[in-house]
């Protein structure tokens, strides 16, 4: 946008405010000056947005759609701003009016409408779309409710609704008049036309009006401005009538109302099933429409348009684009298929068997019969086709309808072009193992695409501190070309530059800790180690391994109160999921030995464990930039990726990792030196599975220090928790430990050890962690998007690129 002063600035907010209030802006609440102000800036991009527009469309340039389930934008306002180079201006105009940004952009809700990784991703994703220049936008769901609200009531997790849209959105647009409808449930018959084609008709279906919001993608400096289009669910104009009773209003309600319902039971499995397929139908259809508008032959619809689909929650648009292209548009079979494949990629973003999405036949044939139809004609025309090439057996095993379910990752697989995995080892367990049977089919449909972070939230927004000394270091490059950082590389011996990033550090934990003691009463001490793991709640992430540490190490405090190590200060972030009990019971584990480790007096404060509530993106922009130590600590081979392992690393903390997902890349640029690595690597965890060799009986017998802290969970050394500690117990001793914590337990203290004694020789920290810092660049999610437009979407940069 063009430059705007100060002065200028200053007037029109205020002229702004008081327009929309009808009173002095000094009058106002942080919530009113966040509106007045995102109004304002609404102004300074509304014209970029339709000018972008505009001109894919008359260029005809080829688009990539990017569905995704989940969206996790954290507040957008400072991130709008910075992009549109106008920060420092309305930084210091608002200081001349005796407001502060900060305190104005607290007044934004951040939007939950995703889980965890795979939502944050897709956001770093369309921040890179945007700022490399790629005609690139989102397609999702407009929750009425995000994620849960995560409060804790005597250790427990309690789920509260998070109404994020109470006070509305300046942020996003309602339009109306592209809406589409969506078809569900019903009949469905095969007629023929007077010309003797067939064509479907459908009976009794239940017709819902899918209408778009549209937010703004904004591109940093470049003029761009993308769109993220999330579908709300309404009754269709004029046909309220057919919506007599409050319980068939409700059920148009709810398909958008919620995030993730609870699918422990069918009616919510259903509903799920019924968002998935509400927007996946909605995005093909408006951008059929967009198609149309270029009258072009529908053999060219590849070449302008590339539909992603994050994970398979969107995998219906592989039946729903064939329903259009062959039902409606009247196209074959076969000049549909091609089509369809050509358009459609897939990113797998699990291995995890139970995470891999199934629905029933019943369910599916139900709700959406056509689509069903569909699905087992496709079913049945690739095993008719492959059985020839590759045998029964082999192409079997790739159905997609198999004991009454239609797994979606093959039809997600089948009915597209390319399938990447989001770290080297995980696509490699999906090529060798997981998915080996389709990688004989089709090898080269299989690529990698490493994960990536935006270091413009993780850094440039959330680290200021840094940020100036990068810029004052290697000057401010590494903005547009993050693998810029590695020039901070020549500077590892210069100690004053690494007090330097010591203090920046310290002010950015002292900046947490007086959240801990504002949020939570807890008093922690900034020059402790801040320990830091943030992720969601799963047994295979092993923070239960992180709590077993605690122990040991608070048995040892105990036994030797004189013993000589650094103060830690242990920080978790997590949510579980609501039906997922074991998780919550490790949850109120945690929360139990913090209660336990806090308030005992003995420990001189030598642990301190802060489990803060409803962790989320904007928790996540202050704990991260006061990590010292990163906690990736999965089983290796189960996390696919990670991110928070490189939004972690490009704030200087120091990663505790196995060689799992992304982080055995971060440990490739780092080096060994640079890094803490222990516990079994995947092969020797595939080795015990296939020996079925592990006994964690033999290992809980045979360890003192294991026995004594597994002991401590059932023999009331842990007030406060019941059953928990039992059933924790049972699953690492009787259970056979599902997740390997006894056998890596060792290395891990090990490991531990050698960081606090790193921790104590502060340059040799300081050092490690300004490496951490320069070989972060590789990650940035600028990249990981331009391999993914190069090599799978085949779309090119619009603008001349800052990014190379
Ligand atoms: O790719 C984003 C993110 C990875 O970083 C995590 O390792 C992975 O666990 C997560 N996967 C999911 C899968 N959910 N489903 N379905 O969230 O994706």
């Amino acid at each position: 946008m063009e430059n705007i002063s100060i002065q200028q600035f200053k007037k029109e907010y205020v002229k702004k405010f008081e327009q929309l209030y009808a009173y002095r802006y000094d009058e106002g609440s942080s919530r009113e000056h966040f509106v007045a102000l995102g109004e304002l800036v609404r102004n300074y991009y509304m014209n970029n947005w339709k000018s972008t527009i505009d001109e894919y469309k008359e260029k005809e340039t080829k688009q990539v759609f990017y569905f995704s389930m989940e969206f996790l934008p954290g507040r957008m306002l400072k991130s709008n701003l910075l992009n549109l180079d106008i920060l420092p201006v309305v930084e210091e105009g608002l200081r001349e009016l005796g407001l502060d940004l900060d305190e104005v952009s607290m007044g934004e809700a951040d939007p939950a409408l995703g889980n965890g990784g795979l939502g944050r991703l897709a956001s770093c994703f369309m921040d890179s779309i945007a700022s490399t220049g790629l005609a690139g936008h989102g397609n999702g769901i407009r929750y009425q409710y995000g994620l849960f609200k995560q409060k804790f009531i005597d250790g427990y997790q309690v789920e509260l609704p998070e109404n994020w849209l109470r006070n509305g959105n300046v942020w996003e647009v309602r339009k109306e008049n592209k809406a589409v409808i969506v078809r569900f449930g019903g009949q469905v018959y095969m007629d023929t036309d007077e010309e003797g084609n067939l064509y479907p008709r459908y009976e009794n279906t239940k017709n819902i009006l899918a209408v778009p919001y549209d937010v703004p993608q904004i591109g940093y400096h470049n003029g761009i401005v993308n769109n993220l289009r999330l579908w709300s669910a309404e009754i269709p104009y004029g046909e309220e009538y057919l919506f007599r009773t409050e319980e068939e209003r409700d059920e148009v309600k709810q398909i958008t109302e919620v995030l993730y319902p609870d699918d422990s039971n069918y009616e919510g499995r259903l509903l799920r099933l019924r968002q998935e397929y509400f927007f996946s139908s909605a995005g093909v259809q408006s951008i059929i429409r967009y198609f149309k508008t270029l009258d072009e032959d529908w053999s060219l619809l590849p070449d302008k348009i590339a539909i992603h689909i994050n994970d398979t929650h969107p995998a219906l648009v592989v039946p729903e684009l064939m329903r259009i292209l062959i039902d409606e548009e009247e196209l074959t079979w076969d000049q549909a298929w091609e089509i369809t494949k050509k358009t459609i990629s897939y990113t797998n973003h699990t291995i995890l068997q139970e995470a891999m999405e199934r629905w029933p036949i019943d369910m599916l044939e139900h709700l959406l019969p056509r689509i069903y139809h569909i699905i087992a004609e496709i079913n049945r025309r690739h095993i008719e086709k492959k059985i020839p090439l590759y045998g029964e057996e082999l192409t079997y095993r790739t159905t997609i309808i198999e004991d009454g379910q239609v797994k979606m990752a093959n039809l997600a697989i089948i009915g597209s072009h390319s399938i990447n995995g989001v770290a080297k080892l995980h696509t490699n367990i999906l090529i060798n193992e997981t998915l080996h049977d389709f990688y004989l089919m089709y090898p080269n449909k299989f690529n990698n695409k490493t994960n990536g972070i935006t270091q413009r939230r993780w850094v440039q927004l959330s680290n200021p501190g840094l940020t100036s000394l990068l810029d004052d270091v290697i000057g401010t490059d590494w903005k547009s070309n993050p693998e810029e950082l590695i020039l901070l590389k020549a500077h590892v011996d210069n100690s004053e530059l690494l007090n330097r990033l010591e203090a920046v550090k310290l002010e950015n934990k002292k900046r947490f800790a007086k959240y801990v003691k504002d949020e939570m009463g807890i008093e922690i001490d900034p020059n402790a180690i801040f320990d830091v793991q943030i992720k969601r709640l799963h047994a295979y992430k092993r923070q239960l391994l992180n709590v077993l540490h605690i122990l040991d190490r608070y048995s040892q405090i105990k036994e030797n109160p004189d013993i000589d190590i650094p103060k830690r200060v242990f920080i978790f972030g997590a949510k579980a999921a609501p039906s997922y009990h074991y998780a919550k019971q490790i949850i109120k584990l945690i929360n139990a030995v913090a209660d336990l480790v806090n308030n005992d007096t003995d420990i001189k404060d030598l642990i301190k464990i802060v489990f803060v509530e409803n962790y989320g993106v904007s928790l996540a922009e202050l704990i991260i930039p006061a990590a010292d130590i990163s906690e990736q600590i999965s089983l290796a081979g189960k996390e696919a990726s990670g991110t928070s392992n490189m939004k972690l690393m490009a704030n200087g903390a120091l990663t505790m990792a196995t060689m799992d997902g992304a982080t055995i890349e971060i440990y490739d640029y780092v080096g060994k030196e640079n890094i803490y690595i222990f516990g079994l690597k995947n092969n020797d965890v595939k080795k015990y599975h296939q020996n079925q060799s592990y006994n964690s009986r033999n290992i809980y017998e045979g360890n003192a220090s294991i026995k004594r802290v597994l002991n401590m969970l059932v023999d009331g050394s842990i007030p406060g928790i019941y059953h928990e500690g039992q059933d924790i117990f049972n699953s690492l001793v009787k259970f056979n430990d599902e997740y390997f914590l006894l056998k890596d337990f060792d290395s891990y203290i090990q490991a531990h050890k050698q960081a606090d004694k790193d921790y104590q020789d502060r340059e040799k920290w300081n050092r490690m962690a300004l490496l951490n810092v320069a070989n972060s660049g590789p990650f940035s999610s600028d990249y990981t998007i331009l391999r993914y437009a190069d090599e799978i979407w085949k779309i090119e940069p619009q603008v001349e690129n800052l990014i190379s």
